[in-house]
């Protein structure tokens, strides 16, 4: 373990400094050599990897700046939405390689880790996938053929350069139970360990996550514990469990990493933190933040406080969050594989939902 005293001050003071930097960030080369900067991934390079999930833009030369910010900073990678079923797989026949295929060359070409993210989820796969060609609900053979096809011909394709699989995603209730999903409803509960079955068949060498929101909360946490037991009871192989790390500033608490380390570790499984941002609002769903009117002075007050920036005081607290999960990541690294960021500045985080949030390390410029 490398929680030396030394390490983690300059591990805080970068990440303070880079969060403060505010607009000093934008008018300064990312990636030029003369930034005053280390690069988050030297910084940390004794303790896990550093990596941010990516959008086409970035890997495609749309977005240079940003794509400079993941060149020097990360030595993982992952992508943000070009590998789930809906975008690569659009219809019954037809696989959209392209985006996936330029992700993977930025990835390769920098020399990172490279994530796929993710092979099974009940959200954002087509509704043809759960359906017949009479537009009938499929059976449970079928569906596992589909599922097969799909994960052999993903996994297949990048075999060999995307080195780890998110295979399932987000199977999980908030109370532990699996979640009432098309795949568990047509299926039946196996589903995960067949696709985690397919996936190893397909690489037998890439590694293998099981990836999940709040699961460091209780509830989620034991159905995430009871899982994991299960999965390597049947003698299937799976490396990690991605804690998606979704915080905000007070969520989660320091009691409840704790938690989660805890348990993870008689299992014998890595953790992964993979999709991590902090929000400075707490959490409102995508439904409830359809409903908002922004139009309405008090609505926009009270949702979308800070329109054309972040206060001091507010950005100082955000550093401080930021600071504090990443001292209790440095204290478990031996546990932690890697430091996945779930975005690369601010403009692109989904987070924003219609009003301005602050996210990530970098800001909007
Ligand atoms: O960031 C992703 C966003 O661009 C997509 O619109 C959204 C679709 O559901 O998915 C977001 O990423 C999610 C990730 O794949 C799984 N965990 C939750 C993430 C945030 O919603």
């Amino acid at each position: 373990m490398k929680t030396n005293l030394q390490l983690k001050t300059l591990c805080l003071i970068v990440l303070t400094n880079i969060l403060l930097a505010g607009e000093g960030c934008a008018s300064e080369q990312p990636g030029s050599s003369s930034s005053p900067q280390p690069a988050l991934k030297d910084v940390f390079k004794k303790d896990f990897l550093i990596g941010m999930a990516v959008n086409n833009n970035v890997v495609c030369g749309n977005d240079v700046n940003a794509a400079a910010i993941v060149e020097k900073h990360c030595n993982t990678l992952t992508a943000e939405n070009v590998m789930k079923w809906g975008p690569i797989h659009p219809e019954p026949n037809r696989y959209n390689f392209e985006p996936a295929d330029r992700f993977v060359e930025f990835g390769q070409n920098n020399k990172m880790f490279i994530i796929g993210h993710t092979l099974v989820w009940h959200h954002q796969t087509p509704k043809w996938v759960f359906e017949d060609n009479a537009n009938k609900p499929m059976t449970r053979d079928a569906m596992l053929s589909r599922m097969k096809d799909h994960i052999f011909t993903v996994v297949g394709r990048y075999k060999g350069k995307v080195g780890g699989w998110d295979v399932v995603n987000e199977a999980l209730d908030d109370n532990g139970e699996l979640r009432k999903s098309k795949w568990f409803e047509t299926i039946g509960e196996d589903f995960i360990e067949k696709a985690f079955e397919y996936a190893h068949e397909a690489d037998p060498d890439a590694e293998l996550y099981y990836n999940e929101y709040n699961n460091e909360k209780p509830g989620k946490l034991e159905g995430c514990v009871r899982l994991i037991r299960k999965l390597k009871a049947k003698g299937l192989r799976i490396d990690g469990v991605g804690l998606q790390a979704h915080s905000d500033m007070n969520y989660p608490s320091k009691k409840e990493l704790e938690g989660f380390f805890a348990a993870m570790k008689p299992l014998g499984v890595k953790v992964m933190i993979t999709e991590l941002d902090v929000s400075v609002f707490p959490w409102v769903d995508w439904f409830a933040m359809r409903k908002i009117d922004f139009n309405d002075v008090n609505e926009r007050k009270k949702f979308n406080p800070y329109p054309s920036g972040l206060p001091d005081e507010v950005q100082q607290k955000l550093a401080d969050r930021y600071a504090e999960l990443f001292s209790e990541y440095v204290k478990h690294a031996d546990q932690i594989d890697r430091v996945t960021f779930w975005g690369v500045y601010d403009k692109t985080s989904w987070l924003n939902m219609g009003r301005s949030n602050y996210p990530l390390l970098l800001d909007k410029k």
